[in-house]
């Protein structure tokens, strides 16, 4: 297809429908704003610079360990995906850049999927590597592990894979590897706990040598699945570990699925800063132990909360001191089996984005005092000033002075873009992703 104009044509009628309706709401924003010492005009331009990526894997509908039931109109491939990548960034504004999952979307022709993400208004965030499964043809196995697997041989093919990785993001533009490792114990015994670490560490120091100088290596930890005794790189701590080891490029990544449940993950995030090793994270949302649904749909004061410390670490001088850049890689990570991949990605975008802003109108001064003064009822009130605050109408004007929807959601079905794809992708197919997420 790659002609998007169709989605122009939507976005526009649907713009002009609810424009009166939006600017009335913007401008009784900017007064409420006014009377708080905020300029609205100021909070719109910081706004609109949040930039999230949305990833490769998230396009076709996922599944569970029970089942898959497909969508009409997944895409075929990666130059499908991207195109889809380019339409919840035409009606967001806030997803410019794809995260590729290797070999799932491995490119055939890196430079020709670069000159087409380029045409479509795109560009690449980190590359994940796969050593979680056994690709078809694949020589050794990584049942029992990968880069803390007991034989060299399998760790070598791991450590292979990932360098490839490197090199393939590398001919798209990419400046990040991700590496999760399912590695893990599920039952005591099964593998030594020091020494499985220790083999991580040797491996990925091979991965780290191969970084280009510009590169940063995140790993992510997780507690559990598919391992469900001992995950090797289960938690912070042992990503911080592992990044100490490795060296000034690696960071520690945060999927905010991938936590124990009541983890206060704000508070992660805040150590991770302290440290100077947040590198970014996977958004998404979960109630029990998953790691797929749509961020901010069920814990939205959380997420705020996590971009409360990241607004205020961006804002401190002892942190921009020690980081002068500090730009966690903001990617999502997210892929479930009830709705259009499409929809559940731009709600995600959404809910990213309002977190953001909800978390830039914090009266960090207001709060600095009432904290010192131990006044908690007026420091929880601080937070909650801003985050009660309805930033709707804020988020629409930024998508829709970068031409986008005041309403995305309504916008894409507005354009039948789904019912389109159908017919032109009929016969193709996802792929099954299998059990994780
Ligand atoms: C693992 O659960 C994970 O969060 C890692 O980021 C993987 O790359 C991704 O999900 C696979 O779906
Ligand atoms: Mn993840």
């Amino acid at each position: 297809m790659n002609d998007l104009s169709f989605l122009d044509t939507a976005v526009a009628a649907c713009n002009e429908q609810l424009a009166a309706a939006h600017e009335a709401d913007l401008q009784a924003l900017g007064g409420q704003l006014a009377r708080r010492g905020l300029d609205l005009e100021r909070v719109l331009a910081q706004a609109a610079r949040l930039e999230v990526a949305v990833p490769s894997w998230g396009f076709s509908q996922g599944g569970t360990r029970f089942g898959r039931f497909p969508i009409a109109g997944e895409p075929r491939g990666l130059e499908d995906k991207l195109q889809d990548a380019a339409v919840v960034h035409r009606l967001t504004a806030v997803t410019p850049r794809v995260s590729l999952h290797i070999p799932w979307d491995k490119p055939e022709n890196p430079r020709e999927i670069k000159r087409l993400a380029g045409e479509l208004g795109l560009g690449f965030d980190a590359v994940n590597s796969n050593t979680f499964q056994d690709q078809p043809g694949q020589r050794l196995s990584y049942k029992y592990g990968s880069l803390a697997h007991t034989d060299p041989a399998v760790r070598r093919q791991a450590i292979e894979h990932n360098l490839e990785c490197i090199e393939i993001g590398r001919q798209l533009g990419s400046k990040a590897l991700t590496v999760w490792l399912a590695d893990g114990g599920s039952f005591p015994g099964q593998m030594h706990l020091r020494r499985s670490l220790d083999r991580v560490i040797e491996s990925l120091q091979e991965v780290y040598a191969g970084l280009p100088a510009n590169w940063r290596l995140f790993t992510e930890h997780k507690p559990f699945e598919p391992a469900f005794y001992s995950t090797v790189v289960q938690d912070w701590g042992t990503s911080w570990m592992i990044a100490q080891a490795l060296g000034p490029q690696a960071f520690c990544l945060v999927d905010l699925g991938h936590h124990l449940p009541n983890c206060n993950i704000e508070q992660v995030v805040a150590r991770l800063i302290a440290v100077n090793r947040l590198g970014g994270f996977h958004f998404n949302d979960s109630k029990f132990a998953d790691d797929d649904l749509s961020a901010g749909s069920l814990k939205p004061y959380q997420l705020f909360l996590i971009f409360h410390e990241l607004v205020d670490a961006a804002e401190d001088p002892k942190v921009r001191k020690a980081r002068p850049k500090f730009a966690p890689a903001y990617m999502i990570d997210q892929s479930h089996n009830v709705k259009d991949p499409i929809e559940d990605l731009i709600q995600s975008a959404v809910e990213i984005h309002r977190a953001y802003v909800k978390a830039l109108l914090v009266d960090r001064r207001a709060l600095a005092v009432h904290q010192e003064n131990n006044d908690v009822v007026m420091a929880e009130r601080t937070l909650k000033a801003a985050f009660d605050t309805d930033v709707s109408p804020i988020l629409a004007e930024v998508r829709r002075r970068a031409g986008g929807a005041i309403d995305p959601i309504l916008a894409y079905r507005e354009s039948a873009y789904r019912a389109r794809v159908a017919e032109e992708r009929a016969g193709g197919g996802g792929r099954d992703r299998g059990v994780l997420g």
